[in-house]
């Protein structure tokens, strides 16, 4: 039997990485497959106590927005898009498994619902067990059951915020495709609630095809988790070597922070 990790649950991580670094977000399904290797790589470097959450890029957006999901409830568009996020979990999950960590997957529509579009509840027990045992749940962007609409999708953001505020994550790291919060061409250091106003028509939807709402939808969940006191960063993992600073605490990007 593993042995049984103590303490690890205070010593909680959770990194997300986007779908945008994983796949080409303007065609459908293709994974990359060199940048796959090369994140699983990083991540093998600092696996402990580490919850992984990737989002669903190409696999998951083209797919629902052909089947006008989330807003239309269409048993064919959530079938279809489902499996197709869960092969791009399964290249994940292999390739880290080929980089030496011990990953699990974990599929959010089979252990959760969603009441207006927010996660309701979610079946923590099996991922905290894991993350007790040395292994690493690899949760991903995906489409969901919601209690009032039918059906909806839940962000890998959505998870992310989710997930560290019940776990009280000690690191929250988002990596993008860009250098964190982009502002007059200035990436900032930090940011807080009180100056999205100032800044939110420069936020954009991010690159290709998104229907979770893109830097801005990032941000309003990381904005909510700072202010239930948990600090985040945004950072660039497509840049060699920031995922494991990022997941060692060092300045990456910009972090999101409470209100004062
Ligand atoms: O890529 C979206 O997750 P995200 C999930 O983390 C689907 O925003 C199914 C489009």
């Amino acid at each position: 039997m593993p042995r049984l990790k103590e303490g690890v649950m205070n010593l909680v991580k959770v990194l997300k990485i986007g779908g945008s670094i994983l796949t080409d977000k303007n065609r459908s399904s293709i994974a990359r497959k060199k940048e796959i290797k090369r994140v699983a790589e990083e991540i093998a470097q600092s696996p402990e106590a580490l919850i992984l959450v990737h989002g669903a890029g190409s696999f998951g957006h083209v797919i629902a927005k052909k089947y006008g999901l989330p807003e239309r409830f269409n048993p064919e568009g959530l079938r279809a898009t489902h499996q197709s996020v869960i092969k791009l979990n399964e290249l994940v999950v292999q390739a880290l498994s080929e980089a030496g960590a011990d990953p699990m997957p974990i599929h959010p529509f089979s252990c959760m619902v969603l009441k207006d579009g927010k996660i309701e509840s979610f079946a923590l027990e099996p991922i905290v067990e894991m993350v007790k045992r040395g292994l690493m749940p690899v949760l991903h962007g995906d489409v969901a059951m919601d209690i009032t609409r039918g059906s909806g999708i839940v962000s890998g953001d959505q998870l992310v915020t989710h997930m560290a505020k019940t776990m009280t994550a000690k690191i929250v790291a988002i990596g993008t495709n860009v250098d964190g919060v982009i502002v007059q061409g200035k990436i900032l250091s930090k940011i807080s609630m009180k100056e999205l106003p100032s800044i939110d028509i420069e936020l954009g939807g991010g690159s290709g095809i998104d229907v979770t709402g893109g830097m801005r939808g990032k941000l309003l969940e990381l904005l909510d988790l700072a202010d239930a006191g948990i600090e985040s960063v945004i950072f660039n993992a497509c840049r060699k070597g920031q995922i494991i600073k990022a997941l060692e605490g060092e300045s990456v990007g910009t972090i999101v922070r409470r209100a004062t």
